[in-house]
């Protein structure tokens, strides 16, 4: 079937086959103009595992989503295709994330340091970013919009990168609880908790962070240092509320302080935790659903452009039974491949 085929048979009212491609979807990777590079990746999990298994998980709870984007209905026609889970990092996931916890355990008794140790994880995640940046240049090269599933939110590091090549202005709109600016954080060169201090040091503009309340005293102070971060803090956002301030207000200011082209990582765990309950390093309060969709939205109407995304820390239930972090994960993500289409259609 071409295209114009499957867009006449496909019925965006019915039923979502649980196997069928993300969203189910019927297009291939040449058709779709977001292409999602799944990740999975916890090795470095600093509190608790399981994000590795996100992506899977995500694609599994799409199906059931109905496809209306209130900014951009006929988004899906569009086509968003995810490319298969990597067994081979899925493995090498599963054999450094030892390593890690032994390095882990040996700092937490006090042991010398094991340089050799320290060196086989940093080598392993320096493999992995290279591998992003590759798999993200060839979906630049084809002309579409790169999107990362993670995994812990080390991964999309070498995406980053690979826009970065091509969109030097580019800036990065960080939700999540955290700052992650800590400098390679227990040792690990490409810890989550040092993404965006890795991104600093590749060269982006500039930096806004949204709901940040987990922050250490020296991310703080690199905040206060470097002019390119922007940090609204979520008992600030909290505060100006609270005195009769507007979300639309906060959104505004933040969205203000990015360059024209944007890359956006999400960290699910920026949300409330009742709406990811199973991620990694969960913290109380948050950003609700529709605040974060909002403020989404606001980078197209101000005429930024989604140069490309990630979606990190979403971690399906340990039991498997529940699929709640999934659930809305896929809807999360649906909303950032419907925005970056719509932001660069004009
Ligand atoms: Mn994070």
């Amino acid at each position: 079937m071409t295209r114009e085929e499957k867009l006449a048979a496909f019925d965006p009212n019915g039923i979502g086959a649980a196997q069928a491609q993300i969203f189910g979807l019927p297009f291939n990777y040449p058709e779709s103009r977001v292409v999602l590079l799944p990740v999975p990746w916890d090795a470095t999990a600093s509190y608790r595992p399981g994000s590795a298994n996100g992506p899977e998980a995500i694609r599994q709870a799409s199906p059931q989503l109905d496809l209306f984007d209130p900014d951009y209905p006929l988004s899906w026609q569009e086509g968003f295709f995810m490319l298969q889970v990597s067994g081979e990092w899925a493995q090498r996931n599963r054999k450094t994330r030892p390593l890690v916890a032994e390095y882990i355990r040996m700092l937490e008794n006090g042991a010398p340091e094991d340089p050799a140790l320290l060196k086989r994880v940093n080598d392993e995640t320096e493999a992995l970013r290279k591998w992003v940046f590759e798999r993200t240049a060839e979906t630049l090269h084809e002309g579409k919009i790169p999107g990362v599933i993670g995994g812990d939110h080390s991964t999309p590091l070498g995406a980053m990168q690979a826009v970065l090549a091509r969109h030097p202005q580019m800036s990065i709109l960080q939700v999540d609880a955290h700052a992650d600016l800590r400098v390679a954080y227990e040792g690990f060169q490409h810890s989550h908790a040092s993404i965006m201090y890795n991104a600093l040091q590749a060269g982006v503009t500039g930096l806004v962070q949204v709901g940040l309340r987990d922050v250490c005293l020296a991310e703080k102070e690199l905040i206060n240092q470097d002019a390119r971060v922007r940090a609204f803090f979520q008992h600030e956002l909290d505060a100006r509320r609270f005195a009769g301030g507007t979300w639309a207000d906060c959104c505004r200011d933040a969205v203000a302080a990015l360059s024209q082209e944007v890359w956006i990582s999400f960290d699910i765990d920026g949300l409330d935790p009742s709406l990811c309950p199973n991620t990694g390093t969960p913290v109380p309060g948050g950003l609700s659903f529709a605040e974060a969709s909002f403020l989404l939205g606001e980078v197209v109407r101000s005429g930024r452009r989604i140069v490309g995304f990630d979606l990190n820390e979403v971690a399906p239930a340990p039991n498997g039974e529940d699929e709640w972090d999934a659930n809305v994960g896929a809807r999360m993500l649906y909303r950032l491949c419907s925005l970056a289409c719509l932001s660069q259609r004009s």
